[in-house]
């Protein structure tokens, strides 16, 4: 095991519901150290490179659209084994199916909208985490 880096984007929607603070609190809580935190407006050409792996799928046109909303929170958090720890943490994709105690389960569920707004992102490995990091940081 080696000390990880990943990348913790709070979205839109957990920024305009005031979660940002609950969501630190519990990555926190769980022991990973924050690093880097800022507040900021994404605009297209970041996401694009954001979520190059999904450009052309159904949903990649309504998540930028939602990823610029509003203002989203970045940040970095350092830990031993970060990157699959967060992903727990944030529980899966769907925050309709996400598990109780998850972030995306107990804060998210489908709002009817057109894309997923489950409130958190984060690096899926260690490649994406370097990759993502560069980009929002
Ligand atoms: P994750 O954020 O769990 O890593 P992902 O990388 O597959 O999920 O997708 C990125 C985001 O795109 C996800 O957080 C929400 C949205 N998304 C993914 N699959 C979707 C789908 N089938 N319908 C609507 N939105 C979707
Ligand atoms: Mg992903």
């Amino acid at each position: 095991m080696s000390t990880e880096r990943t990348l913790v984007l709070i979205k839109p929607d957990g920024v305009r519901r005031q979660l940002s603070g609950a969501i630190l609190a519990r990555i926190e809580a769980k022991g990973y150290v924050l690093a880097e935190l800022k507040k900021l407006s994404a605009g297209r050409e970041l996401l694009e490179q954001h979520y190059a792996e999904h450009e052309g799928k159904p949903f990649y046109e309504p998540l930028l659209e939602f990823m610029q909303s509003g203002p989203v929170v970045a940040a970095i958090f350092e830990g031993e084994r970060v990157i699959e720890g967060f992903r727990s943490l944030a529980g899966v994709t769907d925050p309709t199916t996400a598990a109780p105690g998850t972030i995306r389960g107990d804060f998210g569920r489908d709002w009817g909208l057109a894309v997923q707004q489950n409130l958190v992102h984060g690096s899926d490995s260690v490649e994406s985490a370097e990759r993502e990091i560069a980009i929002w940081f």
